[in-house]
């Protein structure tokens, strides 16, 4: 039976299209068409005060400006945890990290944290019709858990085992060995007659370390990263081979970013996500020569430079291929600023009065708010006005409200930390998420303008990277509203608000779980 508002024929046309779409169901398949493309630009260590639009003075980052005249600026936008994998971890599966053994920041041989079969972020969207891609920074690590990673064969289970149909990465970071890019499951430019090893333990074959002969490197580590040479900078862990498969660090920004407007380009013609991460700003921060003492502001600021034109680089494909006015084009960062994070590249002698962290208080590592707060711009001309929003955000809402943007349902047990805030995320509502767990090794929970963070014994700074991570033994209490800098612990004044938010972060830690089931979807 046709339905009684549609005509037998138009009822008929409907179903023949309806099947031509692979048995959409006929309303899904009206919003469908509008459906927009979706790009998740993910920058790595990106401070809070580190672009001109959210107030740097010191250099211009005009693409990202630009952004944000065109888009939504959201200033109380946070990552969900304040370093790179859990953030990553988070945002991808819903699932608030500190929940999960083993979802620290991983290293460059570490299996893959999200098991295949789970639901994600990509996985919805792919479910819902679309070409999705991740290209750079990954971080989850790869291949099965119990089983040897050989990196001269297929890499897997990786990103394509949990809801990408393509990626291109590099594996870790570009601090962590090993220093080659995977595309898809393979490593690329492998010569098998010189295959890889990597080992996080003893040294490895006879490279060259950093400690043993630091006269070869032409960046010195500051901490740590004083293992295998790659490229004349020394890393975390060892590798052995592989040589003509090794990336030159001065070229990474041109060839991820060369591989993600590939991508867009390629898939044109589709609905597609993009998840490009990039590997600006994190250590070893080595842009390309012609970014050299751009910022003023040595290799860090530079980076940023860097980072901008990459963005510009996103923006311009989209322009030319007639794509910008149904994307939904998003940028964030996966963790607050850090200036020194292990080499010396004169971030700290050159900060000439830069406020990475802008208004704000801490650093990646901390608790205190610039861990997490990030900057967070999110165009759509097609549906979203220009303008600012303070709404409490996090990218680990992304998987419930896209899903709600392209009508999927999630089960009971799917994304257990994911909000449907899409109203916010498209500015249709001032209002975000009720309230939000930060986390920093230390837990923090945000609500309305309170922030409460958890009584700890950990250390009070970082001390190579000279971060305060807001850890105390008594609990702390701020009042974001008229202290966005968290300077006065107003927990003795106000105990009863300390014991409410004590108590909704121990309720959220014990269910397991904080997605409200009756939210609309
Ligand atoms: C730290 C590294 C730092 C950075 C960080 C991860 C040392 C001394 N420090 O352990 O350089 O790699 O891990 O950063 O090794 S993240 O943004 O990927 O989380
Ligand atoms: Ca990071």
């Amino acid at each position: 039976m046709h339905p009684p508002y549609m005509s037998r024929r138009s009822f008929i046309t409907s179903m023949g299209m309806a099947a031509a779409a692979a048995i959409v169901p006929v309303k899904l398949w009206a919003t469908k068409k509008k459906l927009p493309n979706i790009v998740l630009i993910y920058a790595d260590d990106l401070g809070y005060g580190d672009v001109s639009c959210y107030g740097a003075t010191k250099f211009k980052t005009p693409n990202i400006d630009r952004l944000a005249s065109l888009g939504l600026r959201f200033t109380n936008a946070h990552s969900p945890s304040a370093t790179c994998t859990p953030s990553r971890y988070a945002m991808l599966t819903g699932e608030y990290a500190w929940r999960k053994e083993g979802t620290g920041v991983a290293r460059g041989d570490a299996r893959m944290i999200i098991h295949p079969g789970r639901t994600t972020l990509p996985s919805v969207l792919q479910k819902a019709g679309y070409t999705t891609g991740v290209v750079g920074k990954w971080h989850l690590g790869l291949g099965a858990e119990n089983q040897d990673l050989n990196w001269n064969s297929d890499i897997k289970p990786g990103p394509l085992d949990i809801g990408f149909d393509y990626c291109f990465l590099i594996p870790a970071t570009g601090d962590r060995v090993p220093c080659v890019y995977v595309e898809n499951r393979r490593v690329v430019g492998l010569d098998p007659n010189d295959p890889i090893l990597v080992s996080y333990g003893k040294p490895i074959g006879n490279e060259p370390t950093g400690k043993d002969y630091p006269e070869l490197l032409k960046m010195h580590p500051s901490h740590g990263h004083d293992q295998t040479i790659v490229n004349g900078i020394s890393r975390i862990g060892y590798m052995s081979g592989g040589k003509t498969a090794r990336w030159v660090d001065e070229d990474m920004a041109d060839t991820i970013t060369g591989k993600a407007m590939d991508f867009i380009e390629k898939h044109k013609g589709e609905r597609f996500f993009l998840y490009f991460s990039t590997h600006d700003i994190h250590v070893p921060r080595v842009p390309h020569p012609r970014f050299a003492g751009k910022s003023g502001l040595g290799p860090r600021g530079d980076a940023i430079v860097q980072f901008d034109w990459c963005v510009g680089e996103i923006i311009k494909t989209l322009d030319r291929l007639n794509l910008t006015k149904n994307t939904l084009l998003i940028l964030t960062s996966d963790n607050g600023p850090v200036v020194d994070d292990g080499y010396k590249d004169q971030a700290v002698e050159k900060l000439s009065g830069h406020k990475p962290s802008g208004p704000l208080r801490g650093g990646k590592y901390s608790a205190f708010d610039a861990g997490t707060r990030v900057p967070f711009i999110v165009r759509w001309p097609d549906r979203i006005k220009p303008g600012e929003s303070d709404a409490l955000m996090c990218q680990i809402d992304f998987l419930a409200s896209l899903a709600s943007l392209t009508g999927r349902k999630l089960d009971a047990d799917d994304a257990p930390d994911s909000f449907n805030v899409l109203s916010a995320l498209t500015g249709k509502s001032p209002v975000g998420r009720d309230h939000l767990v930060e986390h920093a090794g230390t837990l923090s929970l945000i609500k309305g303008h309170w922030k409460y963070i958890e009584p700890s014994d950990g250390a009070k700074i970082a001390r190579n990277v000279n971060i305060e991570l807001g850890n105390d033994p008594e609990p702390q209490l701020y009042n974001l509203k008229n202290d966005l800098g968290e300077r006065h612990n107003l927990a003795a004044q106000h105990p009863e608000i300390v014991k409410e938010l004590a108590s909704l972060l121990e309720k959220i830690r014990r269910n397991g779980r904080s997605r409200p089931l009756r939210q609309p979807q």
